[in-house]
């Protein structure tokens, strides 16, 4: 990345900083902005549910006494995947509260609920009934977050006959030019190398041109396994008003088979609670944050996390104003270095660097099975219904809250369903519909590049594959299991266990040439015979009661 320095501002919460992205008008043809008489035209500026910011780049040039500004709630957006009740009350109270603060500083919204009689099933329809009932000049958008829905506005232009401005998303901190030139030339592509140009370029907790502390990631520090003295804050609550408990009442009616419930409801639904959400982490929670980041604990849904990738992702919040506050605590010596910087880290180097490779790799990046994995995405993955205590805890506090942190989902229900060799395209629907805070954009990356190493390696320099050891080591989960994490083999033993070995064994052309697997083959070759066929049976064993409808692992 060669872009020069940025020099940070001091900004109100909620104000966006400036990024390095131009907000020019894409390549190709401009319209006239002018009608030749002096007044501006008339604009309809669409935003999306995930685009809920007053600094979005299709605002800021709003003519408020000609323009129009339409959100909509769409069928095709709450169904194309079975999202999690929670989410669904989460994105359209939000988009409410949106379309109600856009009114209040004297915008012209159209709105649409879903259960509305105008209720449109697509984005296209809803603009193409805003264009039937208005006469508009141009339509601005921001770029969607999702490759689908970018194919989608595409196509506007020729179905409205109308000029379509697509304007880039100034909510991220490198934009797409950005990622292609610093990826250009590379082999591979690792977080940490872009991760540093952005520390670099944006000055977040640099000495100069040096990292504060004298190391650029802290992360041998955030391993910390649980202990019984930890106490974990209760998590933010913001008591539902009644947009919200209206929403809850719709969602409960329109989607009654989708996973979860719509109450108990507690997150932000505007940036001002989103804020307040924020702070709440700051103050109680960041400290820890970092000491036990791998940490999972039965019935601690929340540890010490943020909790804030919804808001983030939806624009209640932004990167620059999250990550302002938690280096502010570290300079405050409120926060030690390894929380901050590894809070840090994952909005400015992960976030980023999942969005850079999503768009550089789509479409596509959603087929890939590196492994040929075919298997079903097993029922329990929806119920709960298993005796493997991690990943029912796991998929429990899926169901409740819409939510798991990432080492439950990275190293629990993701390395399952890569031992267990289960359908990418599968994990990934699941993985889109439960959590609140998954869109295609960051779910595709993390969920087939770092859990399923279905792409093969762009993201990751090998699987993260694991056996019960390590959930054993960083939560009390094995505690309160059927099986045991000690024993290897038979009916008792911990499947990961097996499973782990099987999966390697199972892929061993794809993986033997990995130099960060390669000594795993060498200590599963030294096994004699017998404890590698006692792997093979208890996996084959395995894979048959998970096929079968009446009897859960
Ligand atoms: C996730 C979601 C859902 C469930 N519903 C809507 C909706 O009804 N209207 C809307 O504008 N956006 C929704 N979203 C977010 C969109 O899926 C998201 O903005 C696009 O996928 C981004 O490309
Ligand atoms: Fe999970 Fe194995 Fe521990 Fe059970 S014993 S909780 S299956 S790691």
């Amino acid at each position: 990345m060669r872009a020069a320095p940025i020099r940070r501002q001091k900004l109100p919460p909620g104000v966006a900083a400036r990024s390095n992205q131009s907000t020019s008008r894409r390549k190709g043809r401009r319209w006239p902005r002018q009608n030749g008489i002096g007044d501006s035209l008339a604009v309809l500026r669409v935003i999306l549910g995930d685009q809920l910011s007053p600094t979005l780049s299709c605002l800021h040039d709003t003519d408020k006494d000609r323009d129009t500004v339409l959100l909509c709630e769409v069928q095709q957006e709450a169904t194309y995947v079975k999202h999690h009740k929670k989410k669904l009350v989460f994105i359209f109270s939000a988009m409410r509260h949106f379309a109600q603060e856009l009114r209040d500083a004297g915008h012209r919204v159209i709105y649409h609920k879903l259960d509305d009689a105008t209720a449109f099933s697509r984005f296209s329809d809803a603009v193409i009934g805003a264009t039937q009932g208005a006469s508009f000049d141009e339509i601005v958008v921001t770029e969607p977050s999702e490759y689908r829905v970018l194919e989608e506005i595409k196509l506007w232009p020729e179905l409205l006959n109308v000029p379509v401005d697509i304007r880039p998303d100034t909510r991220f901190l490198a934009n797409h030019s950005d990622f292609e030139t610093w990826s250009a030339g590379r082999k591979s592509l690792r977080m940490e190398y872009f991760y540093r140009e952005m520390r670099k370029r944006y000055m977040i907790l640099m000495d100069g041109d040096q990292p504060v502390g004298d190391q650029w990631n802290f992360d041998s520090e955030n391993r910390k396994p649980p202990n019984s003295t930890i106490v974990i804050p209760d998590r933010f609550h913001s008591a539902p008003d009644a947009i919200t408990q209206e929403v809850c009442a719709m969602v409960e009616r329109l989607f009654p088979d989708h996973m979860g419930t719509a109450a108990p409801f507690h997150f932000a639904v505007t940036a001002e609670a989103a804020r307040a959400a924020l702070q709440q982490f700051i103050d109680e929670r960041l400290t820890f944050f970092g000491d036990y980041q791998d940490a999972m604990l039965q019935d601690e849904a929340w540890m010490f996390h943020a909790h804030i990738g919804l808001y983030l992702n939806t624009g209640l919040l932004l990167p620059l104003e999250c990550i302002a506050a938690a280096e502010q605590a570290y300079h405050r010596g409120q926060a030690p270095l390894n929380a901050v910087e590894g809070f840090i880290r994952q909005i400015l180097g992960w976030r980023e660097f999942v969005r850079g490779l999503y768009w550089q790799n789509m479409p596509g990046y959603d087929r890939l099975n590196f492994f040929d994995a075919q298997r079903d995405l097993p029922d329990f993955y929806w119920t709960a219904d298993t005796r493997m205590n991690c990943l029912r805890q796991s998929v429990q506090d899926t169901i409740d809250h819409a939510y798991a942190h990432h080492i439950q989902r990275l190293m629990v229900l993701g390395n399952f369903a890569l031992l267990a060799g289960i359908l990418p395209a599968q994990v990934n629907d699941w993985f889109l519909s439960v959590y609140a805070d998954a869109f295609e954009w960051v779910e595709l990356p993390n969920v087939s590049g770092m859990a399923l190493f279905a792409d093969g390696g762009k993201l990751a320099s090998k699987p993260y594959a694991s056996g019960g050891s390590y959930i054993n080591k960083m939560s009390n989960y094995c505690k309160g299991c059927s099986y045991s994490v000690t024993v290897k083999n038979g009916p008792k033993a911990c499947p990961f266990n097996y499973l782990y070995w099987d999966f390697l064994d199972r892929n061993r052309t794809k993986l033997r040439t990995n130099p960060r697997v390669g000594m795993m083959y060498r200590v599963y070759d030294r096994m004699d015979a017998d404890k590698q066929q006692a792997i093979r049976s208890d996996a084959e064993q395995f894979f048959k009661d998970l096929a079968a409808k009446d009897h859960s692992p």
